[in-house]
């Protein structure tokens, strides 16, 4: 449990950890020195990959070429069971506990079982839920589940607690990819305080303010997927 506990040993000296998300349907062979270099130049502690139509070829191929240029922990990140890729360090086994599709909450995992345990992926089990945002997000299409009140602080507090009890190692509370408002900082905050393992944040932070609201508020990893695919300049705070 490498991944983990480095994970574990940063929320206690309240060091932030920062993902870059890449998607890696989204990403141009050509650029992908380029990409790499910026994310060296960044202050990303861990790859997350992942997207909602990844063909598995692709996904080895990207994770070798960031392997061979970088040494950051590369997570999968997966949105169904046929993203697994072994050259990956570990993968975010998530229940989406905002849901009530099955499919999410055990069928998929059932599925993926067998295939982790053939892997020498870490595998960190995380309670995933999904905040409304503004706008209907990749994930609630895909998951076809609601998205949890963005105003009903108890419901997701409660969700929050009923995953953390289940034994997940990790919550993550997503607002969705590229959604129109992030995670509210207030629903950081209550999470935060009532829940001992660590909080991960992303969906719909576009400024570097923004991940340091989501740290102050208790988040002790933000993920930025969107931003920097949009702009590799992004953390580059010399720009302007
Ligand atoms: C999505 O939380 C991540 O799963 C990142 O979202 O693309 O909006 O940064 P963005």
């Amino acid at each position: 449990m490498v991944i983990y506990k480095q994970i574990l040993q940063s929320k206690e000296v309240n060091q932030k950890l920062l993902a870059i998300l890449l998607d890696p349907d989204k990403i141009i062979w050509d650029n992908v020195e380029y990409l790499i270099e910026k994310i060296k130049q960044s202050p990303a502690t861990h790859i997350f990959i992942g997207g909602s139509h990844v063909q598995n070829d692709i996904l080895d191929e990207l994770i070798i070429a960031l392997k061979q240029k970088m040494s950051l922990p590369v997570v999968l990140f997966p949105g169904n069971p046929s993203q697994i890729s072994d050259q990956a360090d570990a993968i975010l086994f998530l229940s989406l506990i905002s849901g009530r599709n099955p499919d999410y909450l055990i069928e998929h995992q059932v599925n993926a079982a067998p295939i982790l345990k053939k892997t020498q992926l870490e595998i960190i089990s995380t309670g995933y839920m999904l905040i409304e945002s503004g706008g209907e997000t990749a994930v609630e299409r895909i998951s076809k589940t609601k998205p949890l009140d963005r105003y009903n602080l108890d419901l997701v507090l409660a969700t929050a607690q009923a995953g953390e009890m289940m034994g997940n190692k990790l919550l993550y509370l997503e607002a969705g990819s590229g959604a129109k408002n992030a995670v509210p900082l207030e629903m950081i905050q209550l999470v935060a305080k009532n829940i001992e393992i660590p909080l991960i944040v992303g969906g719909g932070i576009i400024d570097l303010q923004g991940i340091q609201s989501a740290y102050k508020a208790g988040a002790d990893l933000v993920v930025i997927g969107t931003a920097f695919e949009n702009d590799a300049d992004f953390f580059n705070t010399d720009k302007k």
